[in-house]
């Protein structure tokens, strides 16, 4: 039986037998192929999959770290956690703090995030306080509270978060068979999930479980893009709430994944992010949240440039961060209203066509 990504990888991870797990039996994610996005990368019998992360219990991958986070602040005998959050991190951290019966305290940006993430927070009993600030203020706040007061940080500062999300990669390499992707493809905020992933690879390698390395595609949005720009963003803008983030924690851990790995950091615009968004949907039957599309939408720009016809038969594999049904407004803003029309079958058969 799956019993959630500190059972299966314990060996991977800073756990011993007494640690207390804490687990909601994330991970074991599906790594889906995509037929239509694998037409549409120009290269030799190219293969693109979905590693499909919206399917964690809270819907995003930040579970595979914050199983570890909350099991490690119980062993460590915290009784209270804290973190800022786009939103995504809020409800996986609310969530696990429920099971463990911790005191769970979010900082979010006002206005700023989506609301299935909300709802996520308020409903496992958080308090989540609204700063009048983005994520980037909200994270110093944090900071500066943790240093002084007895209550354990679980951004992904905070070491075991960057541990536990390491097992996508080890999943990503048991699913292809023991081989490893040629192109790894994930959308970059705080960074923490590209540092992750790569030490993950790195690791599986060390232990021969795969025979070499992806190279690490990181995306960020246009209006957020701290790392492609070189710079901090003041006031990042972008439609994907969740990557909303000017001056990324692990800012220097990315730039090394992308240069050891060979990859790249890029970003994307909110329209390149939204017609990927809706190409998953419409076409690979996939919904993600649109942060997520930035990846896919990375991988199409780049493809364009002719990128992946160096490789033969390039397997590239996309992270999708989180679920569709975090950010409802989005999809509704995305599509036409449904037709009203009057209640009889002459009516509906008409609107159908027949
Ligand atoms: C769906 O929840 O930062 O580069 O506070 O929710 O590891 O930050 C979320 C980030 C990508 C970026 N996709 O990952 C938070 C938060 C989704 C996300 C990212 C986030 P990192």
């Amino acid at each position: 039986m799956w019993k959630g990504v500190i059972d299966k990888y314990k060996d991977f991870l800073p756990v011993t037998g007494s640690t207390p797990i804490i687990t909601l039996n994330e991970g074991n994610t599906p790594l889906i192929y995509a037929p239509h996005l694998s037409k549409c990368i120009d290269a030799v019998t190219p293969e693109l999959f979905l590693k499909y992360e919206g399917l964690n219990p809270t819907g995003s991958f930040k579970d595979r770290g914050m199983t570890l986070a909350i099991s490690k602040a119980i062993e460590e005998k915290s009784n209270a956690v804290i973190c800022a959050s786009t939103g995504n991190t809020s409800a996986s951290a609310a969530s696990y703090s429920a099971r463990a019966k911790i005191k769970c305290v979010v900082l979010i940006p006002k206005g700023a995030i989506a609301l299935g993430k909300l709802a996520q927070a308020l409903i496992h009993g958080a308090q989540v306080i609204a700063v009048d600030g983005n994520f980037d203020d909200a994270l110093n706040l944090v900071k500066e509270i943790t240093d002084k007061y007895p209550i354990k940080l679980v951004n992904s500062i905070n070491p075991y978060r960057i541990e536990g999300q390491k097992t996508g990669a080890f999943e990503i390499c048991d699913q292809l068979e023991g081989k490893h992707p040629d192109f790894h493809a994930i959308p970059v905020g705080n960074a923490g999930n590209i540092t992750a992933y790569w030490k993950g690879y790195k690791e599986y390698r060390e232990k021969g479980l795969i025979t070499g390395l992806p190279k690490m595609l990181g995306f960020q949005a246009e209006g957020a893009a701290p790392i492609v720009r070189g710079k901090v963003v003041k006031n990042p803008k972008t439609i994907a709430t969740a990557i909303r983030i000017g001056n990324p924690a692990s800012w220097k851990k990315a730039e090394l994944a992308r240069d050891e790995s060979g990859g790249l950091i890029d970003m994307v615009s909110d329209k390149e992010i939204l017609d990927a968004y809706k190409m998953l949907a419409d076409r690979e039957g996939v919904f993600v949240e649109p942060a997520s599309s930035a990846s896919v939408a990375g991988v199409l720009k780049l493809s364009k440039t002719g990128y992946f016809k160096k490789v033969h038969n390039p397997k590239i594999v996309c992270v999708l961060t989180g679920h569709g049904l975090k950010d409802p407004d989005r999809a509704i803003k995305s599509v036409k209203e449904p037709k009203v029309v009057p209640t009889n079958l002459q009516s509906v058969l008409k609107e159908i066509g027949y």
